[in-house]
């Protein structure tokens, strides 16, 4: 008779340079939409827990934020985020995209050998080149740190996450269900609220305004009477130019910025949603710790 299979948990960090497509992979392995995504670097700047419940184990992922040069208070923090979430993982996916060529930068290689944990690296966005550029990428970045396996992958259409899937769970500890079976991540609504509104205003500024934005969901009331949730949230900018560019002529970018943030905020709560927005400056917030801290980023 088939000895019971033993239940497995444990926690995976999903870990690379910004862009790569970390957070597409988290989504794509959880099945819904809980980190932001988007085409530009430094998207995501907190961790991200996804849950995946399987039925014979249960697998804690961590997004992170890609891991750069980092310059400002706030490109510190981020990449302290990634950086803590290599100690004390069980596994770590170190996603890399296969399009580039092998990154020399010693920055991440050197981390995951601190962790001494098993390391899986997954080639992302397979779905851009031709077959035949791939075996001479896996031997050069084979010669860096050995890995427990090489995956490629594709985030955006779902190819080879079926062998990266399988290969997880063997990895991890015997442990039990830490989280609910229905549950997704830890992450507050009002956190992904405020994610998303940052993910719209993402697609739709450029230059420095993306990396000057924090957001903050300052009412999240529900009104089950009425089916809805009135939400109020703060854009802060770090200067006058930014909101300008924010609220756009006569108001049009705010205006298609909350239109586009609600329904994506509908989606999430499953409720009719009324949505303000306000934008505020507050001066060079990136560079202050008390003021980071009251964004979120502490
Ligand atoms: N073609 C292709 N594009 C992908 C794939 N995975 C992700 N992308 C795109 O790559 C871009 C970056 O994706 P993200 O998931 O935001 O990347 P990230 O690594 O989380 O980025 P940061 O949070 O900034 O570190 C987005 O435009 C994605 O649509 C893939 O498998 N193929
Ligand atoms: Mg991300």
């Amino acid at each position: 008779m088939a000895e019971k299979q033993k239940f497995r948990s444990g926690f995976v960090a999903i870990i690379g340079r910004p862009n790569v497509g970390k957070s597409t992979l988290l989504n794509r392995i959880v099945g819904q939409k809980i980190a932001i995504t988007s085409p530009k670097p430094q998207t995501t700047r907190n961790r991200i827990l996804g849950i995946q419940n399987l039925d014979h184990a249960q697998v804690l992922f961590i997004d992170t934020p890609g891991i750069h040069e980092a310059h400002s208070p706030l490109n510190r923090y981020m990449v302290d985020q990634a950086r803590s979430a290599c100690l004390d993982v069980d596994v770590i996916l170190w996603l890399v995209e296969a399009d580039r060529p092998v990154d020399q930068d010693p920055m991440i290689p050197r981390l995951l050998e601190k962790g001494k944990r098993p390391v899986l690296l997954v080639i992302n966005k397979i779905d851009t080149i031709a077959k035949e550029r791939l075996l001479p990428l896996i031997d050069a970045y084979r010669k860096i740190i050995p890995f427990a396996s090489v995956i490629p992958v594709s985030a955006l259409k779902g190819d080879g996450l079926e062998r990266l899937m399988g290969e997880i769970p063997a990895l991890l500890p015997e442990g039990p269900r830490y989280y609910p079976e229905d549950q997704l991540t830890d992450l507050p609504e009002r956190f992904i609220v405020a994610e998303m509104i940052r993910e719209q205003i993402l697609m739709r500024t450029k230059d420095e305004v993306p990396y000057g934005v924090a957001v903050l969901v300052e009412r999240f009331e529900e009104n089950p009477a009425r089916n809805m949730v009135g939400i109020n949230a703060v854009i802060n900018v770090e200067r006058d130019s930014q909101k300008g560019i924010l609220v756009g002529k006569g108001g049009t970018m705010i205006r298609q910025i909350g239109q586009a943030a609600r329904q994506e905020i509908e989606r999430l709560l499953g409720v009719k949603v009324h949505l303000e927005l306000f934008v505020r400056v507050q001066k060079n917030w990136t560079s202050s710790g008390r003021m980071m801290k009251e964004f979120g980023y502490e």
